[in-house]
Formats: structure tokens, C-alpha cells, sequence
């Protein structure tokens, strides 16, 4: 997608509902097959620019605080132009089912806005949605096809042309983290 250093790069957004884990999630993956783990994140303000770096790519990633999301509706327009890729982050724990209306309504309308200011209707440009079902370590957790009826996925894939994967993850036993960077490493 671009060129850093001599490495390959591109940039990915991530966003969810709050407590959803996207701040964990994100400095897991800086650190993901060492034994290093940060400690539980602060709650994000505003957003973290951070980048993950892998032997021949650098991605960095935009990582959205819940509620700032629409805090910062304003910023929008400039920060999906060309966006080529974007990861929601869901609490997949069932104490957790109301955040995932709430994660839902964030991807309709994101995706809404990428929509509107990039054409992608009237063009052949697909955009990537990456689905982390995350804290898949705690009990109960909802099934995929429970998690793809909460988000309304069929009405999504009959209305956009989004090309979307799913995995379960955690950040706490690394469930899914491999599946994670692969998706990411396609992007660049
Ligand atoms: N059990 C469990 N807890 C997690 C997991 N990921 C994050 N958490 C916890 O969820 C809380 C919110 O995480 P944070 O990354 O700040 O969420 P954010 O608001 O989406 O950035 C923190 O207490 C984390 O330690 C996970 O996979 N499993
Ligand atoms: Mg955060």
C-alpha cells in the first residue's frame, strides 16, 4: 500500500464500543510471540496512533475510544477518505450484549460515511472489515452465528460491498492473534 523506510506499510482503523478491548488488542499485537505484556491500558481519550511492526511491514493503527468515535464525527470525512480497511472490535462475553447494539450501530454508520465520501457504490473498491469477537476467554461467550445476528450481518452484506472475516479472539490466552496479523499482513 505504501512504502516506509524500505518497508512495505498501510494504515488500519479500529474501532468498537468501549471496554471492547481494542486498546489491549492493538498493544498485544506489538508484542505478540514474546513473553511481554503491557499493563491493562487506560481508558482511551480522543485516539492512539499506534504502529505494529512486522519483519517487512509497518501498520499502523488508528485506534478510536468508544464514545470519542462520534465525539469526533467532525473528523471523519478526512480520516475514511481512501480508507481502505477497518477492524471492529466486539466484547463477545454475554454480560457484554448490549455494547454489541451499540457495536453495531458504529459499523452501519461508519461504514455509512466511507460509503458517502468514497463512492464505493457507484465503484469496484471493496473495503476489508476485520469482526474480533473478542474476550472469547470468559464464559458463555456468543457463538459466531449468534454474533452475526447481532450485528445484522445479511442486511450489511446486501446493502455493501465489504468483504468480511471473522475470528474469535483473546487477548488474555492469544486465541486468534495469528488469524489477526495474517489479515493485516494482506493489507499491505
Ligand atoms: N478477559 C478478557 N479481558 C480483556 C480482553 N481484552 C481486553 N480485556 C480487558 O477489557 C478491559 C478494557 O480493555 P481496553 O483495551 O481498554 O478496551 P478499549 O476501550 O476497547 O480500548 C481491560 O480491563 C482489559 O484488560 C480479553 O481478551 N479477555
Ligand atoms: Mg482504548
Amino acid at each position: 500500500m505504501g512504502n516506509c523506510f524500505g518497508r512495505k506499510c498501510c494504515s488500519v482503523t479500529v474501532i468498537g464500543p468501549s471496554g471492547s478491548g481494542k486498546t489491549s488488542l492493538v498493544q498485544r499485537l506489538q508484542s505478540v510471540g514474546t513473553d511481554y505484556r503491557s499493563l491493562p491500558p487506560v481508558p482511551t481519550i480522543g485516539f492512539n496512533i499506534e504502529s505494529i511492526e512486522l519483519k517487512r511491514y509497518i501498520i499502523t493503527v488508528w485506534d478510536y475510544g468508544g464514545g470519542y468515535m462520534y465525539k469526533m464525527r467532525s473528523i471523519w470525512d478526512e480520516h475514511f477518505v481512501n480508507i481502505r480497511a477497518l477492524v471492529l472490535v466486539v466484547d463477545s462475553s454475554d454480560g457484554a450484549l448490549a455494547r454489541i447494539a451499540q457495536a453495531r450501530q458504529m459499523l452501519w454508520d461508519v461504514l455509512d460515511n466511507i460509503t458517502t465520501i468514497n463512492n464505493y457504490n457507484t465503484n469496484t473498491r471493496v473495503i476489508k472489515v476485520l469482526v474480533v469477537a473478542n474476550k472469547c476467554d470468559l464464559n458463555r461467550c456468543l457463538t459466531m452465528a449468534q454474533l452475526y445476528n447481532e450485528l445484522a450481518i445479511d442486511d450489511l452484506l446486501a446493502k455493501r460491498v465489504i468483504q468480511l472475516k471473522f475470528v474469535q479472539a483473546s487477548v488474555v490466552n492469544d486465541h486468534g492473534l495469528n488469524d489477526i496479523l495474517q489479515w493485516l499482513k494482506k493489507l499491505v
